[in-house]
């Protein structure tokens, strides 16, 4: 089972060079914390980045809802990510056919896959949303995570629909390194996908707009995923992110010691 080892020794056996890559950096910073930097400002995005840099291994953006973008923005983080050792996730969620993703993804305003190493799609459209983005992320070094599942209140994607979506993220391997998802799911012999679970909170267990939050060790520990995603916990109101940062990146780390100790 890929839960029960270490993410170094994942990383030796990844096909994926930007998986392998990642796997590598979370060890080397002993970090399995990614930030959920849903700001709406350049400034306090690159404020953010800059505070929690030291102590993430992925930086997460939803860069459509900065309201000054601008290319300078997307050099800085990238100089940041370099500066602190992180990866960049785009959080896209595409989910459209494969000739309309391969152009948001490529092209507009935000060239995601110019700058951005990781992003996500829905299973909706069917494989073809895979076969889209993959022509253009695969030789740019890119990958991609599907979502299998939700951290929201009430989510259509369970039962058929995640287990589609896995098979699916097998027959892209070269591709799809992982999910969104809630928990970790049965390896099939080669199988080493990487899990991202959002929803994940110490002090606060919901939002009021259907957001469910979980402790860190429930999701490492527990259910076996690989990287907690925590937005608001960290940035929030009244909150000190380097302060939050450092405190999710313990507890997420401390949970997977525990796991491969098992
Ligand atoms: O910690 P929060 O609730 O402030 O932020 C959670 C972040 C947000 C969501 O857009 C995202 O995680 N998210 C996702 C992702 C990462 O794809 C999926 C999901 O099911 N739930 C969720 O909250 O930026």
């Amino acid at each position: 089972m890929s839960a029960q080892k270490s993410y170094l020794e994942r990383s030796k056996l990844h096909s994926n060079p930007t998986a392998k890559a990642f796997l590598e950096l979370m060890e080397r910073k002993k970090s399995n914390l990614s930030v959920a930097a849903d700001l709406t400002t350049k400034a306090g995005l690159i404020e953010l980045a800059d505070k929690v840099g030291p102590y993430i291994c992925l930086l997460k953006t939803h860069i459509d809802v900065v309201e000054d973008f601008d290319q300078d923005l997307v050099d800085q983080l990238t100089a940041l990510a370099k500066k602190h050792d992180f990866m960049i996730f785009e959080d896209r969620k595409f989910a459209d056919i494969g000739n309309t993703v391969k152009l948001q993804y490529s092209s507009g305003v935000y060239k995601i896959a110019s700058w951005s190493h990781i992003t996500n799609a829905h299973m909706v459209p069917g494989e073809g949303i895979i076969q889209g983005l993959r022509e253009v992320g695969l030789p740019l070094n890119r990958c991609m995570l599907l979502l299998a599942e939700m951290s929201s209140a009430g989510t259509l994607a369970k039962g058929d629909y995640t287990e589609t979506t896995v098979q699916m993220a097998r027959k892209y391997k070269d591709f799809v390194v992982g999910f969104i998802a809630m928990k970790r799911y049965a390896d099939q012999e080669g199988d080493d996908f990487i899990y991202m679970t959002p929803g994940v909170g110490l002090d606060q267990t919901s939002d009021g707009l259907g957001q469910q939050w979980k402790q860190p060790r429930e999701v490492v520990y527990d259910q076996g995923c690989d990287v907690i995603i925590v937005g608001r916990g960290i940035y929030g109101k009244g909150r000190d992110p380097a302060f939050e940062a450092k405190r999710y990146q313990e507890a997420g780390w401390n949970a997977y010691l525990e796991r491969i100790a098992k």
